[in-house]
């Protein structure tokens, strides 16, 4: 038997994500192997986009392709990249019948029509800071399917709400690269060890701080905002508060997340629906707020109830610290 001593050594590693979900099986709500084998899909996804997006700068990785996605937005080669890799993994695991990615106007059936499961995602979310290497991620959500095992993915499949959601989560590609999900049993964090190919928890049990002093809100739009908005953002200058917005919603959500604070994306004249997606960005980030103790909603009800009733449907978004969330909806009650 090794001694103390002996024992500091050979210090341990850590609980691998492989092993977190074998210990958590009990939590994860249906499955019997099946989600936490789609959860490991998305984690070996997230290894392979990882390496790409450390790598761009040197495999001329970067830039436009020159194309445009469904939302008509110039598309990154990397965008395009993270959409092929998580697509691939996830059809190759077997348990995703159906996939709705933000760079893909329709379903794509993944060909697996015993799967249980469908996943929206955004494959790349931020993708303008890629060239200036800013943080960017990868947000998912995965439904359970209501059409019939043996037959491919249905529309309503992705139409369930905000409340059929059985995981969500992020990865974030930043000074480390984290993977933060819920399957609906609170919220952990795991950060990537490269030299080990392993993501190990990091920050179990996430909870978001009650109240903030951070405020993260593109204030160029401030001329198209209600005016309750522009009272709010004002309170916040008035309180000190700090802005820190980096065009990034994965990297805005995660620190708001750790540190308490609010991220605020208003309808706008360009965007008078909202800029952010409903289905794959504002719903499984929603998840990750309400597990965590924080809220989020469109400026009138909770995110998770927002009906879709569209794949791409976009929406208002505000989430974080409740009090700063209660803050806003006291604005906008005067
Ligand atoms: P704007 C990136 O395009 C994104 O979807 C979010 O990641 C980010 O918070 C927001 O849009 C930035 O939008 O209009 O402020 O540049």
């Amino acid at each position: 038997m090794a001694t103390n001593e002996e024992e500091k050594l050979a210090l341990p590693v850590g609980v691998t994500l492989d092993r977190f979900i074998k210990s958590h099986q009990a939590a994860f709500s249906f499955a019997t192997g099946e989600l936490s084998q789609l959860l490991r899909d998305i984690a070996l996804a997230a290894k392979i986009v990882n390496r790409e997006v450390n790598r761009a700068g040197l495999g001329d990785l970067t830039g436009a392709l020159g194309t445009a996605n469904v939302q008509g937005e110039n598309q990154q080669k990397l965008d395009v990249i993270a959409h092929i890799r998580f697509g691939r993994a996830l059809r190759n695991g077997g348990e995703v019948a159906g996939i709705v990615s933000e760079e893909e106007e329709n379903i794509i059936e993944t060909g697996n029509n015993d799967g249980g499961y469908v996943v929206a995602l955004d494959p790349l979310d931020g993708s303008s800071n890629i060239d200036v290497n800013v943080s960017i991620g990868t947000i998912f959500t995965i439904f359970r399917r209501v059409s019939p095992k043996g037959v491919p993915v249905q529309m309503a499949d992705f139409l369930q709400g905000g409340r059929a959601q059985v995981a969500a989560g992020y990865v974030l590609y930043g000074t480390s690269t984290v993977l933060v999900f819920t399957t609906g049993h609170g919220v952990n964090g795991f950060t990537y060890e490269h030299s080990l190919g392993e993501f190990f928890l990091s920050h179990p049990r996430l909870v978001i701080p009650q109240d903030g002093q951070i405020y993260s809100c593109n204030e160029g739009n401030w001329h198209d905002f209600a005016e309750p908005i522009q009272q709010y953002l004002d309170y916040c200058r008035q309180q000190r508060y700090s802005a820190r917005y980096i065009g990034s919603l994965v990297g805005d959500f995660h620190r708001n997340l750790l540190k308490g604070g609010i991220y605020l994306y208003p309808a706008t004249a360009k965007a008078p629906h909202g800029k952010l997606r409903l289905l794959y960005e504002c719903y499984p980030l929603a998840f990750l707020a309400e597990q965590a103790g924080g809220a989020a909603n469109n400026g009138l009800v909770p995110i998770l109830d927002v009906p879709i009733t569209a794949i791409h449907q976009r929406t208002p978004f505000f989430t974080g610290s409740v009090h700063m969330l209660n803050k806003v909806a006291h604005c906008e009650s005067q």
